[in-house]
């Protein structure tokens, strides 16, 4: 019964990218060293990430699912009867699963399209199926660029895209605007576009969701050198880095670092690199950026979205804005 109601679309063949070795050799090779968030993802790093959002300090996560609750009565009246969920890095399927029941109460059969660069796509597709038997999953199984140039022109359905959890937030300001342009590009007249991001607010609430007391965001940042131990043949000691975190207030950021604890030389293979660290020097590993409603207006505005309407918490902490092409 699954197999029917299951596709899966790999289509990034055709794409030149750089390898993860590459990456590296050329991030870690320069006077100001950064490893892209992006690498933070692997089994143990995505396992890492759904403890994270459980934290008590990490208010994102929970945030958001009580907004996604109140969509229930509201979301119904900016949906005809022709839309399917496509979500932008779908990982574990919580929020989805508030997305969809919406659209069970609408629709007879259920259309979406998840789009994930990890293999976690088929573990939560193959759990949501078993829970929804009126739902069709179009897995696609590659980067957000991919997935949309695969929508791109897809058919007269309209869809809904759901960009939630502020991973928006971890893209650089000139990143983040280019590819929200791609995204209304991407999308044709009637389409939707849900968005989530983090809000500016009190600095030691910010800090503390990003060095919680039991050390878990320290180990999904440390855990990146363990995968390039492991991926790249490197002899990174895990012992002579720690977490570093901060609130930038300027440029509205948290930013993460592994910092050096002594002077030390690592060997990384596959990169065909050594490379020299000083004691306390830094590697950049992320940014998070956290928005004031302005901000969000401005972003969406200006690459020509029609903002419909933006939901908050009672505390405002975070916020979900719907907006159209
Ligand atoms: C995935 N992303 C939105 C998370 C964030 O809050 O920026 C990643 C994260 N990094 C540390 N904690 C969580």
């Amino acid at each position: 019964v699954i197999d029917n109601r299951l596709q899966y679309f790999k289509p990034h063949a055709s794409r030149i990218e750089k390898t993860f070795a590459e990456e590296i050799s050329f991030s870690l090779n320069r006077h100001c060293k950064f490893i892209s968030p992006k690498f933070f993802y692997d089994k143990k790093g995505s396992d890492l990430f759904e403890k994270i959002c459980m934290l008590p300090e990490y208010y994102p996560t929970k945030t958001e699912i009580t907004i996604l609750k109140k969509l229930q009565n509201e979301l119904p009246s900016y949906l005809d009867k022709n839309f399917r969920v496509v979500e932008l890095g779908s990982g574990a399927s919580v929020k989805t699963r508030i997305i969809l029941d919406i659209f069970s109460q609408i629709y007879d059969v259920v259309e979406y399209f998840p789009i994930d660069i990890s293999e976690i796509l088929a573990e939560s597709s193959e759990s949501l199926l078993k829970d929804y038997d009126h739902l069709h999953i179009t897995g696609i199984i590659d980067t957000y660029e991919g997935g949309l140039e695969f929508l791109k022109n897809y058919d007269e359905k309209k869809n809904l895209i759901l960009f939630l959890g502020s991973s928006f937030g971890n893209f650089s300001p000139v990143d983040g605007h280019e590819f929200l342009q791609k995204i209304n590009s991407t999308m044709k007249k009637g389409d939707l576009f849900l968005i989530g991001l983090d809000l500016v607010k009190d600095r030691q609430i910010l800090e503390s969701a990003y060095d919680d007391s039991q050390g878990i965001t320290a180990e999904f940042n440390l855990n990146v050198l363990s995968r390039i131990n492991d991926e790249l043949d490197a002899d990174f000691n895990l012992n002579n880095f720690s977490h570093h975190s901060l609130y930038n207030e300027h440029d509205q950021r948290i930013e993460m670092y592994l910092k050096s604890l002594v002077n030390q030389s690592v060997v990384i293979s596959k990169s065909d690199l050594l490379l020299n660290l000083e004691k306390d020097e830094l590697i950049h590993t992320e940014y998070s950026h956290k928005y004031k409603l302005s901000d969000i207006h401005k972003l969406l505005d200006d690459v020509g979205f029609d903002i419909k309407h933006t939901w908050l918490d009672d505390k405002n902490y975070f916020s979900l804005t719907l907006a159209s092409k």
